[in-house]
């Protein structure tokens, strides 16, 4: 029974909200990291907005509550749904496969049976609480068969889809045994958004190869079938971004400039302070980093005095092998570098397990002369783009792999091919050496991009393409 329903509901595998309890006991739900809360809370607050997602416990049974004026729906997961449908499919089928195969997706059919059930269960919470006509958002690839599923049982609704990570070329994505449930499952949306131009073509020829329909960029046209009347869906690239004013307000602040002073003094004042910031997930590329520069440092084109490279690789999906296999790499590297190049008191690495708050990483970036994003494969990377924004003060020198969504956007940056040692190596002598009129004017325009194409610029063109695209009330949204 309906007892309730929102006009505009968001959908995602994780809530926007983490659930913290005290030591007394006492329940307090935080806002999550991401910049997708704050695109959308605007939207949410006026259009009467829900937003459905897993609390990230296991078996944590929650009655839905109002949190600044959006409406937090939590879904159940138990402990086998979170091993199989969330670490096993999600982590460790899709996210591999759709990373171009960077580490090699497993198969298992008890895992893909747990996706379809738990994707069910979103669809019908959705489907139960979201107003007649209404408009329903789904993120990620968590939820790709959300779409037809939520279509089935509420063919009134206008449905948009938007995958944060890549799609992969159809030779990889073919690999995969439920192909055709998952790409139908896409279909079931009006509108399916992705980070890159790229990724919407690999997508359009995944559907003209196991559906066979006929697609003009950016339309993929459904034929009449039965009692289902012709439909169009749009397949289209909305680039996701930062809320680049807030990051830019950030670190302004004159604590988080202190903070960025005495990060440099701590690190014993290098010439040049180098800085990554990553997932510690093999597709973002840090064993490649690693390497070039432990290269430049026994080649002698860097000294070990003058240089230092941060590396805050935050913790992730530790639970799933590969990733624990990859922090043990990663970590001997570490050692072997410092090894090598330290002397008393200097270390050339100096790497942090661990996360941090906004406001230090906004510290970090100021502090760093040179960012390195080297991923093998990234949807879009908004480390580069929190980079870019900090430095209001118009220096450093953003080095980014052709191999991030970003890239395409950002021109200005020093582009690297990161599976080329050399090549990389050349670039982070050249970034170094950078003189400073070049890095204030590349800054500059790398600045200017990334203030106009904001995240509210992103959840705005999508929303507004959806509203096109429908006759119902979701009109009003993207306004
Ligand atoms: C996926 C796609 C796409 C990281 N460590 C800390 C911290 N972070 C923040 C960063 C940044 C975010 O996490 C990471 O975003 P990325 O875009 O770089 O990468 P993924 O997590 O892989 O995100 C990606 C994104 O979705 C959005 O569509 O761009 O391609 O893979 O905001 O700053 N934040 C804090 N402490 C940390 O230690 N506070």
């Amino acid at each position: 029974m309906v007892d309730e329903s929102y006009a505009f509901v968001v959908v995602s595998n994780r809530l926007p909200v983490d659930r913290v309890v005290d030591d007394d006991g006492t329940e307090r739900w935080n806002q999550g990291p991401g910049g997708l809360v704050t695109a959308l809370e605007p939207i949410m607050r006026e259009a009467d907005g829900a937003w459905v997602g897993w609390a990230g416990a296991p078996d944590l049974e929650h009655e839905p509550f109002d949190r600044d004026g959006i409406r937090i729906v939590p879904l159940t997961l138990s402990q086998d749904d979170i091993e199989r449908y969330y670490e096993g499919f999600s982590n460790d089928t899709l996210w591999p496969l759709y990373h171009d195969v960077i580490a090699p997706p497993s198969y298992h059919r008890i895992w893909w049976d747990s996706y379809v059930s738990v994707n069910q269960r979103f669809a019908n919470a959705v489907a139960g609480i979201t107003a007649h006509g209404g408009t329903v958002w789904v993120q990620d690839y968590q939820l790709q068969l959300v779409p037809r599923m939520l279509r089935q049982l509420r063919p009134d609704l206008t449905i948009g889809f938007f995958n944060h990570i890549p799609f992969p070329a159809y030779g990889i994505f073919s690999q995969l045994p439920w192909r055709t449930q998952i790409v139908e499952g896409l279909m079931g949306a009006d509108v399916i958004g992705f980070q890159r131009v790229a990724d919407a073509g690999n997508f359009s020829r995944a559907v003209r190869r196991l559906l066979g329909y006929t697609t003009k960029s950016p339309y993929i046209d459904i034929p009449a079938r039965g009692e289902h009347p012709s439909r169009r869906v749009v397949a289209k690239a909305f680039p996701i971004s930062i809320d680049a004013q807030a990051f830019e307000q950030l670190a302004r602040r004159p604590e988080v400039q202190a903070r960025a002073a005495q990060i440099r003094q701590d690190l014993g004042n290098p010439t040049t302070i180098m800085l990554g910031v990553d997932r510690l997930d093999y597709t973002k590329g840090i064993g490649h980093r690693l390497k070039a520069y432990h290269e430049l440092l026994g080649d002698g084109r860097l000294v070990a005095e003058d240089v230092m490279l941060v590396q805050v690789a935050s913790p992730s999906r530790e639970r799933v092998e590969t990733y624990r296999q990859l922090r043990d790499e990663i970590e001997l590297t570490v050692g072997r570098i410092n090894g090598d190049f330290g002397v008393l008191g200097h270390e050339p690495v100096s790497y942090l397990h661990h996360g941090f708050p906004r406001e230090e990483m906004a510290a970090l970036y100021l502090a760093a002369d040179v960012m390195l994003v080297t991923a093998l494969r990234d949807g879009m990377n908004l480390v580069a783009k929190e980079y870019v924004a900090a430095r209001f003060d118009d220096d450093g020198v953003l080095v980014l792999s052709e191999f991030t969504g970003a890239s395409d956007e950002l021109r200005q940056a020093v582009l690297i091919n990161p599976h080329d040692i050399d090549g990389m190596k050349d670039a982070i002598v050249r970034a170094i050496e950078m003189p400073r009129p070049e890095r204030r004017r590349r800054m500059r325009a790398l600045r200017k991009r990334v203030r106009e194409n904001d995240v509210a610029h992103w959840s705005r063109e999508f929303l507004r393409t959806l509203a096109r695209h429908s006759d119902g009330p979701s009109e009003g949204l993207g306004e």
